[in-house]
Protein backbone atom coordinates (compact mmCIF):
# COMPACT_ATOMS: atom_id res chain seq x y z
CA UNK A 1 0.00 0.00 0.00
CA UNK A 2 1.45 3.29 -1.14
CA UNK A 3 0.45 7.25 0.01
CA UNK A 4 -1.40 8.30 -2.84
CA UNK A 5 -1.73 12.21 -1.39
CA UNK A 6 -2.10 14.25 0.91
CA UNK A 7 -3.86 17.70 1.28
CA UNK A 8 -3.59 20.34 3.53
CA UNK A 9 -7.03 22.19 4.66
CA UNK A 10 -7.41 25.29 6.14
CA UNK A 11 -10.54 26.44 7.64
CA UNK A 12 -11.90 28.52 9.88
CA UNK A 13 -15.56 27.71 11.09
CA UNK A 14 -15.37 29.12 14.37
CA UNK A 15 -11.52 29.87 14.58
CA UNK A 16 -8.54 28.52 12.34
CA UNK A 17 -7.81 25.12 12.13
CA UNK A 18 -4.94 23.19 9.78
CA UNK A 19 -5.47 19.74 9.03
CA UNK A 20 -3.90 17.27 6.71
CA UNK A 21 -5.74 14.47 4.74
CA UNK A 22 -3.70 11.80 3.53
CA UNK A 23 -4.99 9.35 1.15
CA UNK A 24 -3.89 5.76 0.35
CA UNK A 25 -3.52 4.22 -3.23
CA UNK A 26 -6.45 1.86 -1.91
CA UNK A 27 -8.84 4.73 -0.78
CA UNK A 28 -8.29 5.00 2.83
CA UNK A 29 -8.10 8.29 4.62
CA UNK A 30 -6.48 9.64 7.49
CA UNK A 31 -6.43 13.08 9.73
CA UNK A 32 -4.56 14.81 11.59
CA UNK A 33 -4.45 18.25 13.20
CA UNK A 34 -1.66 20.81 12.47
CA UNK A 35 -3.11 23.74 14.06
CA UNK A 36 -0.32 26.24 15.77
CA UNK A 37 -2.94 29.03 16.89
CA UNK A 38 -1.66 32.59 15.38
CA UNK A 39 0.88 31.00 13.39
CA UNK A 40 -1.62 28.70 11.39
CA UNK A 41 0.05 29.81 7.28
CA UNK A 42 3.56 28.73 8.91
CA UNK A 43 2.91 25.09 9.43
CA UNK A 44 0.47 24.61 6.50
CA UNK A 45 3.22 25.50 4.50
CA UNK A 46 6.02 23.97 5.62
CA UNK A 47 3.94 20.83 5.14
CA UNK A 48 2.41 21.87 1.90
CA UNK A 49 5.75 23.19 0.33
CA UNK A 50 8.26 20.39 2.25
CA UNK A 51 6.45 17.47 3.40
CA UNK A 52 3.57 16.25 1.65
CA UNK A 53 6.18 15.77 -1.57
CA UNK A 54 8.26 13.54 0.66
CA UNK A 55 5.02 11.71 1.44
CA UNK A 56 3.68 10.35 -1.58
CA UNK A 57 4.63 6.75 -2.84
CA UNK A 58 5.56 5.90 0.92
CA UNK A 59 3.92 2.85 3.17
CA UNK A 60 1.65 4.28 5.22
CA UNK A 61 1.92 1.47 7.62
CA UNK A 62 5.85 2.55 8.45
CA UNK A 63 4.64 5.20 11.01
CA UNK A 64 8.04 5.22 13.45
CA UNK A 65 10.08 5.00 10.08
CA UNK A 66 8.13 8.33 8.77
CA UNK A 67 8.30 10.02 12.02
CA UNK A 68 12.18 9.33 12.32
CA UNK A 69 12.44 10.19 8.57
CA UNK A 70 10.95 13.70 9.04
CA UNK A 71 12.88 14.39 12.20
CA UNK A 72 16.40 13.56 11.42
CA UNK A 73 16.12 14.47 7.32
CA UNK A 74 14.75 17.97 7.83
CA UNK A 75 18.43 18.50 9.85
CA UNK A 76 16.37 21.74 11.56
CA UNK A 77 15.32 20.25 14.62
CA UNK A 78 12.55 20.94 16.88
CA UNK A 79 10.25 23.86 17.23
CA UNK A 80 6.52 24.22 17.15
CA UNK A 81 6.02 24.36 13.27
CA UNK A 82 8.38 21.76 12.41
CA UNK A 83 7.06 19.44 15.52
CA UNK A 84 3.17 20.48 14.55
CA UNK A 85 3.79 19.15 11.00
CA UNK A 86 5.41 16.08 11.93
CA UNK A 87 2.30 15.36 14.63
CA UNK A 88 -0.11 15.66 12.02
CA UNK A 89 1.25 13.24 9.66
CA UNK A 90 2.04 10.99 12.87
CA UNK A 91 -1.81 11.58 13.27
CA UNK A 92 -3.18 10.31 10.32
CA UNK A 93 -1.33 7.44 9.91
CA UNK A 94 -2.41 6.19 13.13
CA UNK A 95 -6.16 7.00 11.78
CA UNK A 96 -5.25 5.01 8.52
CA UNK A 97 -3.88 2.30 10.47
CA UNK A 98 -6.84 2.03 13.22
CA UNK A 99 -9.53 1.90 10.13
CA UNK A 100 -7.81 -0.66 8.51
CA UNK A 101 -7.66 -3.01 11.69
CA UNK A 102 -11.25 -1.68 11.91
CA UNK A 103 -10.49 -0.36 15.48
CA UNK A 104 -10.75 2.32 17.36
CA UNK A 105 -7.34 3.99 17.36
CA UNK A 106 -7.10 2.95 21.14
CA UNK A 107 -7.42 -0.64 21.03
CA UNK A 108 -3.90 -0.46 19.01
CA UNK A 109 -2.55 1.53 21.61
CA UNK A 110 -3.07 -1.54 24.02
CA UNK A 111 -6.80 -0.85 24.96
CA UNK A 112 -8.39 0.68 27.05
CA UNK A 113 -7.03 1.44 30.54
CA UNK A 114 -10.33 3.11 31.95
CA UNK A 115 -13.74 3.89 30.93
CA UNK A 116 -12.95 7.31 30.16
CA UNK A 117 -10.86 10.44 30.27
CA UNK A 118 -12.01 12.78 33.52
CA UNK A 119 -12.10 16.02 31.83
CA UNK A 120 -11.67 19.71 33.16
CA UNK A 121 -13.55 22.28 31.87
CA UNK A 122 -12.90 26.38 32.21
CA UNK A 123 -14.60 28.48 34.73
CA UNK A 124 -13.90 31.96 34.66
CA UNK A 125 -15.47 35.47 36.17
CA UNK A 126 -14.67 39.11 36.15
CA UNK A 127 -15.88 39.25 39.77
CA UNK A 128 -16.13 36.27 42.24
CA UNK A 129 -20.02 36.14 41.79
CA UNK A 130 -19.50 35.52 38.29
CA UNK A 131 -17.57 32.71 38.85
CA UNK A 132 -18.81 30.53 41.24
CA UNK A 133 -21.91 31.01 38.77
CA UNK A 134 -19.64 29.41 36.04
CA UNK A 135 -18.87 26.81 38.57
CA UNK A 136 -21.92 26.17 38.86
CA UNK A 137 -22.70 25.89 35.17
CA UNK A 138 -19.76 24.02 34.65
CA UNK A 139 -21.02 21.30 37.52
CA UNK A 140 -24.24 21.34 35.64
CA UNK A 141 -23.06 20.34 32.00
CA UNK A 142 -21.25 17.50 33.97
CA UNK A 143 -17.68 18.35 34.43
CA UNK A 144 -15.91 16.66 37.50
CA UNK A 145 -13.31 19.13 37.71
CA UNK A 146 -13.09 22.95 36.95
CA UNK A 147 -9.86 25.52 36.22
CA UNK A 148 -10.52 28.72 38.01
CA UNK A 149 -9.63 32.24 36.14
CA UNK A 150 -10.62 35.07 37.04
CA UNK A 151 -10.11 39.16 36.53
CA UNK A 152 -7.79 41.18 38.69
CA UNK A 153 -8.88 44.48 40.48
CA UNK A 154 -7.06 47.07 38.28
CA UNK A 155 -6.35 44.94 35.46
CA UNK A 156 -8.68 46.02 32.13
CA UNK A 157 -8.43 42.10 31.11
CA UNK A 158 -6.87 39.26 32.26
CA UNK A 159 -6.51 35.90 30.23
CA UNK A 160 -8.82 33.47 30.93
CA UNK A 161 -11.45 34.99 31.85
CA UNK A 162 -14.56 35.12 29.55
CA UNK A 163 -15.91 37.91 27.56
CA UNK A 164 -19.11 37.33 27.81
CA UNK A 165 -20.69 35.12 30.43
CA UNK A 166 -22.75 31.56 29.22
CA UNK A 167 -22.66 32.38 25.26
CA UNK A 168 -25.15 29.84 23.85
CA UNK A 169 -24.47 27.77 27.19
CA UNK A 170 -20.44 27.93 27.03
CA UNK A 171 -18.78 29.53 28.88
CA UNK A 172 -15.15 29.56 27.50
CA UNK A 173 -12.46 31.72 26.73
CA UNK A 174 -11.44 32.21 22.89
CA UNK A 175 -7.95 34.18 23.26
CA UNK A 176 -7.13 34.09 19.81
CA UNK A 177 -8.73 37.55 18.31
CA UNK A 178 -9.57 38.43 14.80
CA UNK A 179 -7.67 41.62 14.44
CA UNK A 180 -4.74 42.40 12.17
CA UNK A 181 -2.67 42.52 14.60
CA UNK A 182 -2.38 41.16 18.30
CA UNK A 183 -4.67 43.22 20.91
CA UNK A 184 -2.97 44.05 24.30
CA UNK A 185 -3.56 43.34 27.41
CA UNK A 186 -2.32 44.77 30.84
CA UNK A 187 -0.71 43.05 33.71
CA UNK A 188 0.57 43.21 37.18
CA UNK A 189 1.73 40.12 39.16
CA UNK A 190 1.81 41.71 41.97
CA UNK A 191 -1.76 42.66 41.99
CA UNK A 192 -2.50 39.43 40.91
CA UNK A 193 -1.01 37.40 43.85
CA UNK A 194 -2.73 39.59 46.43
CA UNK A 195 -6.39 38.39 44.30
CA UNK A 196 -5.76 35.41 43.45
CA UNK A 197 -5.84 33.24 47.15
CA UNK A 198 -8.97 34.84 48.30
CA UNK A 199 -10.77 33.43 45.20
CA UNK A 200 -9.77 30.32 45.67
CA UNK A 201 -11.10 30.79 49.40
CA UNK A 202 -14.30 31.85 47.82
CA UNK A 203 -14.68 29.03 46.04
CA UNK A 204 -13.78 26.29 48.30
CA UNK A 205 -16.03 28.26 50.66
CA UNK A 206 -18.80 27.79 48.40
CA UNK A 207 -18.24 23.97 46.66
CA UNK A 208 -16.52 22.50 49.72
CA UNK A 209 -13.18 20.16 50.25
CA UNK A 210 -13.88 17.86 46.87
CA UNK A 211 -13.86 19.49 43.72
CA UNK A 212 -10.40 19.53 41.96
CA UNK A 213 -9.65 23.03 41.23
CA UNK A 214 -6.88 23.84 38.70
CA UNK A 215 -5.50 27.19 37.95
CA UNK A 216 -3.20 28.30 34.93
CA UNK A 217 -0.86 30.88 35.77
CA UNK A 218 0.04 31.42 31.77
CA UNK A 219 3.93 31.90 32.16
CA UNK A 220 3.77 35.13 33.86
CA UNK A 221 5.53 34.76 37.46
CA UNK A 222 9.83 34.76 38.80
CA UNK A 223 10.28 31.37 40.12
CA UNK A 224 10.51 33.51 43.21
CA UNK A 225 6.49 34.65 42.73
CA UNK A 226 5.19 31.10 41.48
CA UNK A 227 6.74 29.62 44.55
CA UNK A 228 5.00 32.20 46.78
CA UNK A 229 1.86 31.59 45.07
CA UNK A 230 2.12 27.69 45.36
CA UNK A 231 2.68 28.23 49.01
CA UNK A 232 -0.28 30.92 49.73
CA UNK A 233 -2.83 27.91 47.50
CA UNK A 234 -1.92 25.16 49.28
CA UNK A 235 -4.76 25.27 52.13
CA UNK A 236 -7.02 25.17 48.98
CA UNK A 237 -5.29 22.01 47.50
CA UNK A 238 -5.22 22.46 43.78
CA UNK A 239 -5.25 19.58 41.45
CA UNK A 240 -2.45 21.47 39.67
CA UNK A 241 -1.23 24.92 39.26
CA UNK A 242 -0.20 25.55 35.58
CA UNK A 243 2.67 27.15 33.46
CA UNK A 244 3.73 28.93 37.01
CA UNK A 245 7.28 30.17 35.30
CA UNK A 246 8.02 30.51 31.55
CA UNK A 247 9.42 26.86 31.40
CA UNK A 248 12.25 26.78 28.82
CA UNK A 249 14.36 27.29 32.14
CA UNK A 250 13.31 24.25 33.53
CA UNK A 251 16.03 24.59 36.81
CA UNK A 252 13.29 27.44 37.69
CA UNK A 253 11.12 24.48 38.60
CA UNK A 254 13.91 23.25 41.48
CA UNK A 255 13.04 26.40 43.09
CA UNK A 256 9.10 26.99 43.05
CA UNK A 257 9.43 23.16 44.14
CA UNK A 258 11.76 23.39 47.03
CA UNK A 259 9.06 26.07 48.52
CA UNK A 260 5.54 24.42 47.83
CA UNK A 261 3.96 20.57 47.51
CA UNK A 262 0.86 22.48 45.27
CA UNK A 263 1.57 20.25 42.12
CA UNK A 264 2.66 21.97 39.31
CA UNK A 265 1.81 21.34 35.53
CA UNK A 266 4.03 22.36 32.86
CA UNK A 267 4.36 22.08 28.86
CA UNK A 268 1.72 23.29 26.41
CA UNK A 269 4.51 25.52 24.30
CA UNK A 270 6.85 22.17 24.73
CA UNK A 271 7.16 20.29 21.66
CA UNK A 272 9.79 17.12 22.48
CA UNK A 273 11.28 15.33 24.96
CA UNK A 274 14.09 17.69 24.96
CA UNK A 275 12.30 20.20 27.13
CA UNK A 276 11.29 17.92 29.58
CA UNK A 277 14.56 16.24 30.06
CA UNK A 278 15.63 18.04 33.99
CA UNK A 279 11.67 18.70 34.65
CA UNK A 280 10.49 14.68 34.58
CA UNK A 281 14.20 13.34 35.85
CA UNK A 282 14.56 15.33 38.52
CA UNK A 283 10.63 15.28 39.37
CA UNK A 284 9.86 19.00 39.26
CA UNK A 285 6.70 18.52 38.03
CA UNK A 286 3.46 16.08 38.45
CA UNK A 287 1.83 16.36 34.87
CA UNK A 288 2.71 16.75 31.31
CA UNK A 289 0.91 19.35 29.66
CA UNK A 290 1.84 18.76 26.06
CA UNK A 291 -0.35 18.30 22.97
CA UNK A 292 -0.48 15.55 20.59
CA UNK A 293 -0.74 18.18 17.89
CA UNK A 294 2.69 20.48 19.61
CA UNK A 295 4.48 17.57 20.12
CA UNK A 296 5.15 15.34 17.11
CA UNK A 297 1.54 12.85 17.49
CA UNK A 298 0.96 10.44 19.36
CA UNK A 299 4.34 8.67 18.77
CA UNK A 300 6.31 11.46 20.21
CA UNK A 301 4.36 12.15 23.43
CA UNK A 302 3.89 8.12 24.22
CA UNK A 303 7.49 8.21 24.75
CA UNK A 304 7.39 11.57 27.08
CA UNK A 305 4.59 10.08 29.26
CA UNK A 306 6.80 6.21 29.38
CA UNK A 307 9.30 8.68 30.52
CA UNK A 308 7.04 10.66 32.60
CA UNK A 309 5.94 7.43 33.81
CA UNK A 310 8.70 6.34 35.59
CA UNK A 311 8.41 9.32 38.16
CA UNK A 312 4.83 8.79 38.73
CA UNK A 313 4.14 11.97 36.28
CA UNK A 314 0.96 11.86 35.01
CA UNK A 315 -0.76 13.07 31.47
CA UNK A 316 -2.31 16.96 31.52
CA UNK A 317 -3.08 16.81 27.97
CA UNK A 318 -3.73 20.35 26.21
CA UNK A 319 -7.26 20.59 25.27
CA UNK A 320 -8.06 24.19 24.51
CA UNK A 321 -10.33 25.02 21.49
CA UNK A 322 -7.23 25.31 19.30
CA UNK A 323 -6.72 22.16 19.09
CA UNK A 324 -9.04 21.00 16.41
CA UNK A 325 -11.39 18.07 16.91
CA UNK A 326 -9.05 15.79 15.04
CA UNK A 327 -6.32 16.56 17.26
CA UNK A 328 -8.41 16.11 20.43
CA UNK A 329 -9.95 12.82 19.19
CA UNK A 330 -5.89 12.14 19.11
CA UNK A 331 -5.63 13.16 22.70
CA UNK A 332 -8.53 10.91 23.94
CA UNK A 333 -7.84 7.75 22.14
CA UNK A 334 -4.26 8.16 24.43
CA UNK A 335 -6.08 9.27 27.48
CA UNK A 336 -7.81 6.05 27.42
CA UNK A 337 -4.62 3.56 26.78
CA UNK A 338 -1.94 4.78 28.60
CA UNK A 339 -1.93 3.86 32.40
CA UNK A 340 -0.55 7.24 33.67
CA UNK A 341 -3.53 9.16 33.02
CA UNK A 342 -3.90 12.30 35.12
CA UNK A 343 -6.76 14.30 33.58
CA UNK A 344 -8.06 15.81 30.14
CA UNK A 345 -8.25 19.64 29.40
CA UNK A 346 -11.86 19.89 27.47
CA UNK A 347 -12.55 23.48 25.90
CA UNK A 348 -15.69 23.21 23.78
CA UNK A 349 -15.59 24.40 20.40
CA UNK A 350 -18.15 26.76 18.92
CA UNK A 351 -21.31 25.26 16.81
CA UNK A 352 -19.86 25.79 13.62
CA UNK A 353 -16.50 23.38 13.74
CA UNK A 354 -18.90 20.59 14.51
CA UNK A 355 -20.05 21.44 10.96
CA UNK A 356 -17.02 20.61 9.56
CA UNK A 357 -15.47 17.88 11.77
CA UNK A 358 -18.16 15.09 12.54
CA UNK A 359 -16.93 13.74 16.17
CA UNK A 360 -17.93 10.43 17.49
CA UNK A 361 -16.63 11.77 21.44
CA UNK A 362 -19.00 11.27 24.31
CA UNK A 363 -18.91 12.93 27.68
CA UNK A 364 -20.55 11.46 29.81
CA UNK A 365 -20.26 12.11 34.19
CA UNK A 366 -17.42 13.67 33.20
CA UNK A 367 -15.83 11.17 31.24
CA UNK A 368 -14.70 11.62 27.96
CA UNK A 369 -14.35 9.10 25.36
CA UNK A 370 -13.43 8.77 21.80
CA UNK A 371 -16.05 6.60 20.76
CA UNK A 372 -15.95 2.86 18.53
CA UNK A 373 -15.76 3.85 15.41
CA UNK A 374 -12.36 2.48 13.43
CA UNK A 375 -9.69 5.01 13.46
CA UNK A 376 -9.53 8.38 15.28
CA UNK A 377 -13.57 8.51 14.83
CA UNK A 378 -13.42 12.26 13.18
CA UNK A 379 -14.63 13.31 9.65
CA UNK A 380 -14.23 16.10 7.77
CA UNK A 381 -16.77 17.85 5.73
CA UNK A 382 -14.75 19.45 3.34
CA UNK A 383 -17.64 21.11 1.49
CA UNK A 384 -18.34 22.48 4.74
CA UNK A 385 -14.57 23.29 5.59
CA UNK A 386 -14.36 25.74 2.27
CA UNK A 387 -17.62 27.75 3.16
CA UNK A 388 -14.92 29.23 6.01
CA UNK A 389 -11.70 30.61 4.34
CA UNK A 390 -8.95 31.14 6.80
CA UNK A 391 -9.23 34.55 8.88
CA UNK A 392 -5.93 36.38 10.14
CA UNK A 393 -5.91 36.38 13.97
CA UNK A 394 -3.44 36.57 16.88
CA UNK A 395 -3.07 35.63 20.42
CA UNK A 396 -3.01 38.25 22.35
CA UNK A 397 0.11 39.94 24.24
CA UNK A 398 0.97 41.44 27.42
CA UNK A 399 2.51 44.67 28.59
CA UNK A 400 3.30 46.17 32.21
CA UNK A 401 1.57 49.51 33.35
CA UNK A 402 5.08 51.39 32.69
CA UNK A 403 4.66 49.88 28.79
CA UNK A 404 7.22 47.49 29.32
CA UNK A 405 6.28 43.84 27.21
CA UNK A 406 5.71 40.88 29.37
CA UNK A 407 4.77 37.32 29.30
CA UNK A 408 1.47 36.44 28.07
C1 LIG B 1 -4.67 26.34 28.22
C2 LIG B 1 -3.87 27.30 27.44
C3 LIG B 1 -4.54 27.94 26.29
C4 LIG B 1 -3.53 28.78 25.51
C5 LIG B 1 -3.80 28.66 24.07
C6 LIG B 1 -2.79 29.38 23.23
O1 LIG B 1 -4.23 26.00 29.30
O2 LIG B 1 -5.69 25.91 27.73
O3 LIG B 1 -3.11 28.13 28.27
O4 LIG B 1 -5.67 28.68 26.65
O5 LIG B 1 -3.54 30.11 25.89
O6 LIG B 1 -3.80 27.31 23.75
O7 LIG B 1 -2.93 29.03 21.91
MG1 LIG C 1 -2.40 26.75 29.77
Amino acid sequence: MKISSADVIVTSPDRNFVTLKITTDEGVTGLGDATLNGRELAVASYLRDHVVPLLLGRDPHRIEDTWQFLYRSAYWRRGPVTMSAIAAVDVALWDIKAKLAGMPLYQLLGGASRHGALAYGHASGRDVPQLLDSVREHLELGFRAIRIQTAVPGLNKVYGVAAQPGVDGRYDYEPAQRTPLPVEEDWDTRAYLRHLPGVFEAVRNEFGPALPLLHDGHHRMTPIQAARLGRDLEPYDLFWLEDCTPAENQEALRLVRSHTVTPLAIGEVFNTVWDYQTLIREQLIDYVRSAVTHTGGITALRKVLDFAAQYQIKSGIHGPTDISPVGMAAALHLDLAIHNFGIQEYMRHGPRTAEVFRQSFTFTDGLLHPGDQPGLGVELDEQAAARFPYVPAYLPYSRLHDGTVHDW
